[in-house]
């Protein structure tokens, strides 16, 4: 079968490709759709974003559409940057956002730089809107004062892993994959989207 992600972040992507391409799935993203119209992201939490994305999409492409809505929060930032993740410097810009995120946690000690990463997964069906499917997943960190890692997208070269000793940008797709909140939430997904998608 074919899912179309609603993501035009090309990280996302990359990261759904290599989970799906395993179980034989093909992915499209919207970056096979360009004539889509932007869709707004006004939801005051991740799940209505996810909505949004998903239930559009799903009816413009009379297919089955999964959104991905996600974000950083910081403790010692009241669960700031959360669902103004990819915004939080201004405009969507990943080196804009990590700078500001150091710069507003300046000289918050290491064992105050508690995190976490929120992925919200919808799936939508065309014409179907009061049956989408919602899962979510999580993984807990700590901010770096200093950016480590290449690989990635995002926020990743400042988020430490403790268990891996590493920073996701440190971690190869792979490893980012078996740990992060989007692998959770594909985890969460897994036992239950086949027998939703035919029902
Ligand atoms: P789409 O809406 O097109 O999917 P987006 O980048 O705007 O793309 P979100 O609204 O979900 O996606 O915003 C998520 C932001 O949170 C994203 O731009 C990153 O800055 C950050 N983020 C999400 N997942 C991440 C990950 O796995 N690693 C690092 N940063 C991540
Ligand atoms: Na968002």
């Amino acid at each position: 079968p074919t899912i179309v992600i609603a993501t035009k972040n090309p990280g996302k992507a990359q990261e759904f490709h290599a989970m799906f391409e395993k179980e034989g799935i093909q992915i499209k993203t919207l970056l096979d759709y360009p004539e889509l119209p932007e869709i707004n992201e006004t939801g005051q939490t991740f799940e209505e974003n996810a909505r949004l994305k998903a239930d559009q999409i799903a009816a413009i492409l009379q297919l089955p559409v999964l959104a991905d809505d996600s974000g950083l929060m910081v403790d010692a930032l009241d669960g700031r940057p959360g669902i103004y993740s990819a915004r939080f410097a201004g405009d969507h810009n990943d080196a804009g956002n990590n700078a500001k995120l150091l710069y507003e946690l300046t000289g918050v000690p290491a064992e105050k730089r508690t995190a976490h990463f929120h992925t919200t997964l919808v799936f939508a069906k065309p014409d179907r809107p009061n049956d989408d499917l919602v899962v979510e997943g999580s993984v807990n960190g700590r901010i770096l004062g200093i950016p480590r890692g290449d690989n990635g997208f995002g926020y990743d070269p400042l988020f430490y892993v403790p268990e891996l000793d590493k920073s996701m940008a440190e971690l190869s797709m792979a490893e980012k994959n078996a740990i992060s909140h989007r692998a959770k939430a594909i985890e969460n997904l897994e036992p239950l989207w086949r027998d939703w998608l035919a029902k």
